[in-house]
């Protein structure tokens, strides 16, 4: 038998890490099988542990058709996409990469809500189009003096909050429960929150706890002045709702890092003036992707050679 423990691999990872993960362990490239069900009828047994990430998952059907699977170890903080609770109850180890994206996540985050705020997109868009040289491009409002709201008060909702403060914006929060390391102002319901905020900036777990948490009902709530920032996922936002609100002017604008269904993004937002879109790059710069794979490996081997996670989630 091969000596090396056997990876499912279900999307193409990092090719560095990819090539790291070769040196001890033996890849199977699920993406690349073709009848995937007639595959697992004959490999299913020797598959180890599952190598995926936040966007490509791994479904309660796959983790059951797996007896002698061992661990799920994902790249990314989220793992709404795995099926947690059924590797869990058979015992079977969920890694993920918390922590080394925290400032990276919170910088796209500022940066997409100065671009929405200070209507740095269209600016842009203004000037390539030449229509500075025959008209004026419209004032924005300031940020200092803003209520930033933050909705999920983890480490990267800390690191938001602290960039914002340094722009001179006010930090509002609501969470699941009150935090005693921060003295921001804490709303109990989401709602209030939302009513407080000028700004609002999602930063919850996806899944089905937070699902449509923001519908229609929240962004009257957030009002003609509001904003709302997401770089959490699409899930969490009624993105119909949304496009509504949008079109009606029922909040101000919206700048989106993550979307329901991605990659596509609906033709309605494009034609939107007032939105900032960006293509999930909330951990996308080469170190955070780097201390990601570094993790992800560290996660890896102390499974297989200590039977521990460093980073379970
Ligand atoms: C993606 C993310 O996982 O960490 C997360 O939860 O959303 C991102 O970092 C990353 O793009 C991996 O594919």
């Amino acid at each position: 038998p091969d000596p090396m423990p056997q990876l499912l691999m279900i999307g193409a990872l990092q090719p560095a890490l990819v090539a790291r993960i070769e040196q001890r362990y033996r890849v199977h490239r699920f993406w690349e099988i073709d009848d995937q069900s007639a595959w697992l009828r004959s490999h299913a047994q020797s598959i180890d542990a599952i190598a995926t990430s936040g966007v490509f998952g791994a479904s309660a059907e796959l983790i059951e058709s797996l007896p002698n699977l061992k661990a799920i170890i994902s790249f990314g903080v989220g793992y709404d996409s795995i099926a947690v609770d059924t590797a869990k109850k058979r015992g079977i180890i969920v890694t993920n990469t918390p922590g080394v994206l925290d400032n990276c996540v919170a910088d796209t985050a500022v940066a997409i809500l100065l671009a929405l705020g200070r209507r740095i997109s269209e600016a842009d868009r203004f000037v390539r189009a030449g229509e500075w040289q025959h008209a004026r491009f419209p004032l924005a409002g300031s940020i200092g003096g803003k209520v930033c709201g933050i909705v999920g008060m983890g480490n990267i909702g800390r690191a938001i909050a602290k960039r914002v403060e340094s722009f001179g914006m006010t930090v509002a929060y609501h969470n699941r429960r009150r935090r005693d390391d921060v003295d921001y102002a804490y709303h109990e319901t989401l709602e209030g929150l939302l009513e407080a905020a000028d700004y609002a900036v999602l930063v919850v777990p996806g899944g089905s706890a937070t699902d449509k948490l923001i519908g229609a009902e929240q962004l009257r709530a957030l009002g003609p002045q509001g904003y709302l920032v997401n770089i959490a996922r699409g899930s969490v936002v009624d993105e119909q709702a949304l496009i509504t609100a949008l079109q009606n002017g029922t909040i101000a604008g919206a700048a989106l890092d993550v979307f329901a269904d991605e990659p596509r993004v609906p033709a309605e937002l494009l034609a939107l003036d007032n939105v900032v879109l960006t293509p999930h790059i909330g951990s996308g710069t080469h170190e955070t992707r780097q201390a990601m794979a570094d993790l992800f490996f560290a996660n890896l081997e102390s499974v297989f050679k200590e039977g521990k996670a460093l980073t379970a989630v």
